[in-house]
Protein backbone atom coordinates (compact mmCIF):
# COMPACT_ATOMS: atom_id res chain seq x y z
CA UNK A 1 0.00 0.00 0.00
CA UNK A 2 1.31 3.64 -0.79
CA UNK A 3 -1.36 5.90 0.47
CA UNK A 4 -0.44 9.59 0.69
CA UNK A 5 -1.93 12.68 1.83
CA UNK A 6 -1.26 15.74 0.56
CA UNK A 7 -2.30 17.98 3.76
CA UNK A 8 -1.59 20.56 5.84
CA UNK A 9 -1.78 20.22 9.57
CA UNK A 10 -3.72 23.12 10.35
CA UNK A 11 -5.91 22.80 7.42
CA UNK A 12 -9.27 22.46 8.53
CA UNK A 13 -10.37 20.36 5.81
CA UNK A 14 -7.31 18.56 6.12
CA UNK A 15 -7.64 17.72 9.93
CA UNK A 16 -11.06 16.20 8.92
CA UNK A 17 -9.45 13.36 6.59
CA UNK A 18 -6.77 12.62 9.21
CA UNK A 19 -9.40 12.55 12.33
CA UNK A 20 -11.20 9.85 9.90
CA UNK A 21 -7.67 8.17 8.71
CA UNK A 22 -6.81 7.96 11.62
CA UNK A 23 -10.09 6.36 13.01
CA UNK A 24 -9.78 3.90 10.51
CA UNK A 25 -6.08 2.49 11.74
CA UNK A 26 -5.08 2.76 7.60
CA UNK A 27 -1.03 3.60 7.08
CA UNK A 28 -0.18 6.59 5.25
CA UNK A 29 2.37 8.87 4.32
CA UNK A 30 1.58 12.54 4.73
CA UNK A 31 3.00 14.94 2.53
CA UNK A 32 2.77 18.24 3.94
CA UNK A 33 1.82 21.12 1.26
CA UNK A 34 2.63 25.15 1.87
CA UNK A 35 0.54 26.31 -0.79
CA UNK A 36 2.41 29.30 -0.77
CA UNK A 37 5.73 27.93 -1.81
CA UNK A 38 4.98 27.19 -5.95
CA UNK A 39 6.69 24.26 -6.27
CA UNK A 40 4.52 22.68 -3.40
CA UNK A 41 1.57 24.14 -4.90
CA UNK A 42 2.30 22.50 -8.58
CA UNK A 43 2.92 19.22 -7.12
CA UNK A 44 -0.88 19.38 -5.72
CA UNK A 45 -1.80 21.29 -8.71
CA UNK A 46 -0.80 17.98 -10.80
CA UNK A 47 -3.26 16.28 -8.81
CA UNK A 48 -6.11 18.75 -8.60
CA UNK A 49 -6.34 21.53 -10.65
CA UNK A 50 -8.44 23.23 -8.23
CA UNK A 51 -5.29 23.30 -5.60
CA UNK A 52 -7.41 22.63 -2.98
CA UNK A 53 -6.33 19.84 -0.37
CA UNK A 54 -6.60 17.04 1.19
CA UNK A 55 -5.89 14.99 -1.59
CA UNK A 56 -5.27 10.91 -0.75
CA UNK A 57 -3.00 9.36 -3.65
CA UNK A 58 -3.02 5.68 -3.99
CA UNK A 59 0.10 4.81 -5.99
CA UNK A 60 -1.09 1.06 -5.99
CA UNK A 61 -4.27 2.03 -7.55
CA UNK A 62 -3.19 4.77 -9.67
CA UNK A 63 -5.36 7.37 -8.57
CA UNK A 64 -5.70 10.53 -6.49
CA UNK A 65 -8.91 11.04 -4.61
CA UNK A 66 -9.64 15.18 -3.87
CA UNK A 67 -12.66 16.11 -1.32
CA UNK A 68 -12.10 15.23 2.22
CA UNK A 69 -15.67 13.22 2.44
CA UNK A 70 -14.51 11.30 -0.67
CA UNK A 71 -11.18 10.63 0.55
CA UNK A 72 -12.59 8.57 3.19
CA UNK A 73 -15.23 7.18 1.66
CA UNK A 74 -12.30 5.51 -0.88
CA UNK A 75 -9.93 4.71 2.11
CA UNK A 76 -12.67 2.87 3.94
CA UNK A 77 -13.89 0.79 1.18
CA UNK A 78 -10.26 -0.14 0.01
CA UNK A 79 -8.03 -0.10 3.06
CA UNK A 80 -9.82 -0.25 6.41
CA UNK A 81 -10.84 -3.67 8.09
CA UNK A 82 -14.51 -3.17 9.10
CA UNK A 83 -17.22 -0.42 7.93
CA UNK A 84 -16.66 2.40 10.26
CA UNK A 85 -17.20 5.85 8.99
CA UNK A 86 -20.09 5.08 6.66
CA UNK A 87 -22.90 3.46 8.23
CA UNK A 88 -24.68 0.45 6.58
CA UNK A 89 -28.46 1.36 7.61
CA UNK A 90 -29.49 2.86 4.80
CA UNK A 91 -31.62 5.95 6.79
CA UNK A 92 -28.62 6.08 9.01
CA UNK A 93 -26.23 6.50 5.72
CA UNK A 94 -28.07 8.86 4.29
CA UNK A 95 -28.51 11.30 7.76
CA UNK A 96 -24.70 10.62 8.10
CA UNK A 97 -23.91 11.93 5.02
CA UNK A 98 -26.43 15.52 5.27
CA UNK A 99 -25.00 15.75 8.90
CA UNK A 100 -21.15 15.62 7.27
CA UNK A 101 -22.41 18.23 4.27
CA UNK A 102 -23.88 20.15 7.23
CA UNK A 103 -20.63 20.81 9.06
CA UNK A 104 -18.73 21.32 5.81
CA UNK A 105 -20.91 23.86 4.08
CA UNK A 106 -22.80 25.30 7.19
CA UNK A 107 -19.72 25.76 10.21
CA UNK A 108 -16.42 24.88 8.50
CA UNK A 109 -17.51 27.25 5.18
CA UNK A 110 -18.83 30.26 7.32
CA UNK A 111 -15.99 30.04 9.26
CA UNK A 112 -13.46 30.16 6.72
CA UNK A 113 -15.42 33.22 5.49
CA UNK A 114 -14.76 34.78 8.80
CA UNK A 115 -11.47 34.00 9.20
CA UNK A 116 -9.81 34.16 5.69
CA UNK A 117 -11.60 38.10 5.56
CA UNK A 118 -9.01 39.07 7.91
CA UNK A 119 -6.36 37.57 5.49
CA UNK A 120 -7.42 40.43 2.78
CA UNK A 121 -5.69 42.93 1.90
CA UNK A 122 -6.75 46.52 3.10
CA UNK A 123 -9.49 47.91 1.44
CA UNK A 124 -10.81 44.12 0.25
CA UNK A 125 -12.58 43.32 3.35
CA UNK A 126 -16.30 41.92 2.83
CA UNK A 127 -17.44 43.43 6.51
CA UNK A 128 -20.89 42.30 4.62
CA UNK A 129 -20.21 38.95 3.83
CA UNK A 130 -18.47 38.39 7.20
CA UNK A 131 -21.65 39.62 9.34
CA UNK A 132 -24.07 37.00 6.75
CA UNK A 133 -21.39 33.92 7.91
CA UNK A 134 -21.83 35.08 11.13
CA UNK A 135 -25.72 34.55 10.92
CA UNK A 136 -24.96 31.48 9.03
CA UNK A 137 -22.58 30.39 11.69
CA UNK A 138 -25.28 30.89 14.97
CA UNK A 139 -28.12 29.39 13.34
CA UNK A 140 -25.87 26.27 12.34
CA UNK A 141 -24.80 26.35 16.40
CA UNK A 142 -28.38 26.03 16.77
CA UNK A 143 -29.01 23.13 14.91
CA UNK A 144 -26.31 21.37 15.96
CA UNK A 145 -27.08 22.20 19.92
CA UNK A 146 -30.43 20.26 19.19
CA UNK A 147 -28.85 17.59 17.56
CA UNK A 148 -25.98 17.18 19.99
CA UNK A 149 -29.12 17.23 22.93
CA UNK A 150 -30.57 13.67 21.53
CA UNK A 151 -27.15 11.82 19.95
CA UNK A 152 -24.12 11.55 21.82
CA UNK A 153 -22.11 11.66 18.18
CA UNK A 154 -23.20 13.91 15.41
CA UNK A 155 -25.24 11.40 13.63
CA UNK A 156 -26.32 9.21 16.48
CA UNK A 157 -24.39 6.97 18.60
CA UNK A 158 -21.25 5.80 16.40
CA UNK A 159 -18.49 8.17 15.58
CA UNK A 160 -19.10 8.70 11.56
CA UNK A 161 -17.90 10.78 9.00
CA UNK A 162 -20.18 13.54 10.23
CA UNK A 163 -18.25 13.64 13.59
CA UNK A 164 -14.97 14.03 11.20
CA UNK A 165 -16.17 17.00 9.49
CA UNK A 166 -17.23 18.43 12.98
CA UNK A 167 -14.44 18.25 15.04
CA UNK A 168 -11.76 20.74 12.79
CA UNK A 169 -15.46 22.76 12.13
CA UNK A 170 -15.98 23.27 15.74
CA UNK A 171 -12.51 23.60 16.94
CA UNK A 172 -11.65 26.79 14.59
CA UNK A 173 -15.33 27.95 14.92
CA UNK A 174 -15.58 28.15 18.71
CA UNK A 175 -12.45 30.26 18.67
CA UNK A 176 -13.93 32.93 16.83
CA UNK A 177 -17.83 32.56 17.91
CA UNK A 178 -18.00 30.48 21.25
CA UNK A 179 -21.03 28.51 21.92
CA UNK A 180 -22.42 30.73 24.68
CA UNK A 181 -25.89 28.92 25.84
CA UNK A 182 -25.54 26.16 23.62
CA UNK A 183 -24.24 23.37 25.76
CA UNK A 184 -25.79 20.17 24.58
CA UNK A 185 -23.21 21.71 21.27
CA UNK A 186 -20.09 22.18 24.28
CA UNK A 187 -21.04 19.00 25.83
CA UNK A 188 -20.32 17.30 22.17
CA UNK A 189 -17.37 19.36 21.29
CA UNK A 190 -15.86 18.30 24.83
CA UNK A 191 -16.56 14.65 24.02
CA UNK A 192 -15.35 15.23 20.28
CA UNK A 193 -12.04 16.12 21.62
CA UNK A 194 -11.51 13.83 23.71
CA UNK A 195 -11.75 11.33 21.15
CA UNK A 196 -8.13 9.97 20.41
CA UNK A 197 -7.99 10.46 16.66
CA UNK A 198 -9.57 14.19 17.23
CA UNK A 199 -6.90 15.16 19.77
CA UNK A 200 -3.96 13.50 17.53
CA UNK A 201 -4.77 16.06 14.88
CA UNK A 202 -5.21 18.94 16.94
CA UNK A 203 -1.72 18.35 19.19
CA UNK A 204 -0.14 17.83 15.45
CA UNK A 205 -1.55 21.30 14.54
CA UNK A 206 -0.40 23.15 17.81
CA UNK A 207 2.95 23.78 16.29
CA UNK A 208 0.91 25.31 13.46
CA UNK A 209 -1.45 27.54 15.49
CA UNK A 210 0.47 30.37 15.85
CA UNK A 211 -0.59 30.91 11.71
CA UNK A 212 -4.10 30.97 12.92
CA UNK A 213 -5.59 34.47 11.89
CA UNK A 214 -8.58 33.96 14.51
N1 LIG B 1 -14.72 20.64 -0.27
C1 LIG B 1 -13.32 20.47 -0.07
C2 LIG B 1 -12.74 21.74 0.55
C3 LIG B 1 -11.23 21.74 0.53
C4 LIG B 1 -10.65 23.06 0.97
O1 LIG B 1 -11.26 24.13 0.77
N2 LIG B 1 -9.47 22.99 1.55
C5 LIG B 1 -8.80 24.20 1.97
C6 LIG B 1 -7.95 23.92 3.20
S1 LIG B 1 -8.96 23.66 4.62
C7 LIG B 1 -7.86 24.66 0.88
O2 LIG B 1 -7.36 23.85 0.13
N3 LIG B 1 -7.63 25.95 0.81
C8 LIG B 1 -6.66 26.50 -0.10
C9 LIG B 1 -7.25 27.51 -1.01
O3 LIG B 1 -8.48 27.68 -1.04
O4 LIG B 1 -6.47 28.15 -1.71
C10 LIG B 1 -13.05 19.23 0.83
O5 LIG B 1 -13.98 18.78 1.50
O6 LIG B 1 -11.94 18.69 0.78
Amino acid sequence: MALTLYSHPLASFCQKALVGLYELDVPFTQRVIDLYDPTERAELVKLWPLAKFPVLADGARGVAIPESSSVLEYAEQHYARTPQLFPADPDLSRETKMRDRFYDLYVNTPMGKIVTDKLRPEGKQDPYGVDEARVQLDTAYGVADAWARVSTWAAGESFTLADCAAAPALFYASKIAPFGERRHLADYYARLCERPSVARVFEEAKPYLAMFPG
